[in-house]
């Protein structure tokens, strides 16, 4: 009998983006997340289905095992530890980076010295906490789940941590980056046990993954 397989993946981008590469291992999905309101989507393989979870949920299906595999941002992978989960593949697919950024005019440069004290609202509490804590500036952390570029307009703190990729929501708000946190792109993640176990439908599937991830890579060059 064939293991049964279950991948777990976030709609929008992160969908849109690993769509060539699943179709590149032979497995298509019967229905777009987009269209359906069905979370558990069936694909052209009886024992291989995908599941739409939220974005952050992904590394947390796949540690419980109750996704076999997963695509999560490394934003959501820092966030969440990690445990029990491996590593094994970087698709450079989502890419995007974590900046700091503050109203317009905002003296950053004076109020970001060490020793000072910033307010920072950011739905990434320990990548903001890791970075001010390197510059020796002191922060008051905010946690928002979303639109963090709000924050800054309305006085609820003085600089945000948050993706950006083509630079527009900054712009529309009046914002601008001011720091490079981290380059971000989208890693594979693996529940260990499952590879163990389901190691003959897994590999191909991982291969290929890193095949088609190479052969994207070197065409950019
Ligand atoms: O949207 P939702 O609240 O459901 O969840 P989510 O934001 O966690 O999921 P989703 O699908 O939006 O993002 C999934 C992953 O895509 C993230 O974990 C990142 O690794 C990656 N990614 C790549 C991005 C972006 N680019 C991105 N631009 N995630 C979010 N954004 C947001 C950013 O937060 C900001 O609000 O887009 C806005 C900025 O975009 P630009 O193009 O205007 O700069
Ligand atoms: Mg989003």
């Amino acid at each position: 009998m064939n293991a049964q397989l279950t991948i777990a993946l976030s709609k929008g981008r992160i969908y849109e983006e690993t769509l060539p590469l699943l179709a590149a291992a032979g497995i298509h999905a019967t229905e777009d997340p987009d269209k359906s309101r069905k979370l558990i989507i069936k694909t052209n393989h009886d024992n291989i289905r995908l599941i739409i979870v939220r974005a952050t949920d992904v590394p947390t299906y796949v540690q419980y095992g109750a996704a076999d595999f997963g695509i999560a941002g490394k934003d959501v992978l820092i966030e969440h530890n990690g445990k029990g989960l491996y590593q094994p593949l970087d698709l450079h697919i989502a890419n995007c980076r974590m900046m700091v950024a503050v109203r317009k005019g905002f003296n950053y440069s004076s109020a970001s010295q060490p020793g000072c004290r910033l307010r920072v609202a950011t739905k990434y509490p320990n990548i903001a906490a890791e970075h001010f804590a390197n510059k020796g500036v002191h922060i008051d952390l905010i946690k928002l789940y979303g639109s963090m570029e709000l924050a800054p307009l309305v006085g609820l703190c003085d600089a945000i941590v948050d993706l950006v990729s083509s630079g527009n929501t900054l712009k529309a708000n009046n914002l601008e980056a001011v720091e490079h946190i981290i380059d971000i792109s989208s890693r594979l993640v693996v529940n260990k046990a499952a590879l163990k176990l389901k190691y003959a439908i897994m590999q191909p599937i991982i291969d290929i993954f890193a095949k088609l991830t190479h052969l994207n890579l070197n065409n950019l060059i």
